[in-house]
């Protein structure tokens, strides 16, 4: 529900930041380290609306982890969460889409949270100015990961026990959210206490409250799959998606809205109600998300606002990644709309 407010009540992020620290709900670690990451967004959203101008369009000519062209936009992103993140001094270790393994943060002096993230998801969308968003999630701190940093530590120790503290449930989460950069550049965000949405004043650079304690609606008959990979899924799969296009009681079928962005698919579908779907195929066995900071954050925002986020047959968040690019099927949306694919895929 949009908020109402009298015409001057303006609450920004960093207001709202400071009264869920002064209830209690976070601690004044967490408190910087969402500023921070914020902070990441506005710098991220600067870019991402210049990049034409600014030469970052196009490939940065390296192949990440995952084995994609990195755009140059990825690597600047990346690099733009990460010291963001390092200079709040509240974060222990980072796992990025971007980086190979975890780096745990030597800048870190107390809070010691664990942040996952994506800083540039969709970015293929770039050089057609089309929707992108960077994603996050924040773990509580497992300080024994971060023992002997700086002293003579051997560094594939630290890095196998940062690589562990990471890979948790996203029912451990503390807090996620992602910052969309569109029309609109909106900051979502969830710290548990249901789902916030704030938008971008480009006129002095704050984001400021627009929605609060988003609820996603039951059902909804929008549907945004890939269905270019329609010969590549099971048959079980096939029948949920030929059924979206029978007319059905109400006389309407679905309707196919794919814009190619988690973050904008997801946005559109939080708010209106649907279904965002990624599933496995033949080609991909595991589907294409990554479950640590893509699937894991988004499931636990979509719960929080009353929605549901599974892999086809087991919550999201129930999960332990086994390694942190691991890759998982996603169904995220209206609860009615992913329990439907759930009793077709049973
Ligand atoms: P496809 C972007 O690369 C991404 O990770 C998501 O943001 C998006 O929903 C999906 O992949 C698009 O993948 O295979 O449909 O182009």
């Amino acid at each position: 529900e949009p908020r109402k407010k009298s015409s001057y009540e303006i609450i920004t992020l960093t207001t709202w930041l400071l009264k869920q620290e002064q209830a209690g709900t976070i601690d004044g670690e967490m408190t910087i380290v969402l500023s921070s990451i914020s902070t990441a967004c506005k710098q991220i959203a600067s870019l991402v609306q210049r990049a034409p101008i600014s030469n970052l369009t196009g490939v940065q000519g390296a192949v990440n982890v995952q084995g994609e062209d990195q755009k140059k936009l990825d690597v600047v992103s990346n690099e733009v969460f990460s010291n963001c993140l390092k200079s709040s001094g509240r974060t222990g270790v980072i796992a990025s889409e971007e980086e190979d393994v975890p780096v745990a943060v030597e800048e870190s002096y107390s809070g010691n949270y664990i942040v996952v993230f994506d800083p540039l998801d969709g970015s293929s969308n770039i050089d057609a100015a089309v929707s992108t968003g960077s994603i996050f999630g924040i773990y509580s701190p497992n300080d024994e990961c971060l023992a002997d940093i700086g002293d003579d530590q051997n560094l594939d120790q630290v890095e196998q026990r940062c690589i562990v503290s990471v890979c948790q449930p996203g029912s451990n989460l503390l807090a996620a959210g992602y910052c969309m950069y569109s029309s609109s550049v909106i900051f979502v965000l969830t710290i548990g206490t249901g789902v916030y949405v704030f938008t971008l004043d480009p006129m002095y650079g704050e984001f400021v409250l627009t929605q609060e304690k988003v609820q996603i609606p039951k059902s909804g008959k929008i549907y945004a799959f890939n269905e270019g990979n329609y010969a590549l899924w099971d048959d079980k799969l096939k029948s949920y998606m030929d059924s979206l296009k029978e007319p059905g009681s109400s006389g309407k079928p679905y309707s196919a809205r794919y814009i190619g962005s988690l973050v904008g698919d997801f946005h559109r579908t939080l708010l209106y109600g649907g279904i965002y779907g990624y599933p496995r195929d033949k080609k991909s066995k595991n589907g294409k998300l990554r479950l640590l900071y893509e699937c894991a954050p988004m499931s636990y925002i979509v719960e929080q606002a009353g929605g549901k986020g599974s892999d086809g047959h087991q919550r999201i968040l129930d999960i332990t990644p086994t390694e942190i690019h691991q890759r998982v099927p996603l169904y995220i949306g209206s609860v009615d709309e992913v329990e439907k694919v759930e009793k077709f895929l049973a």
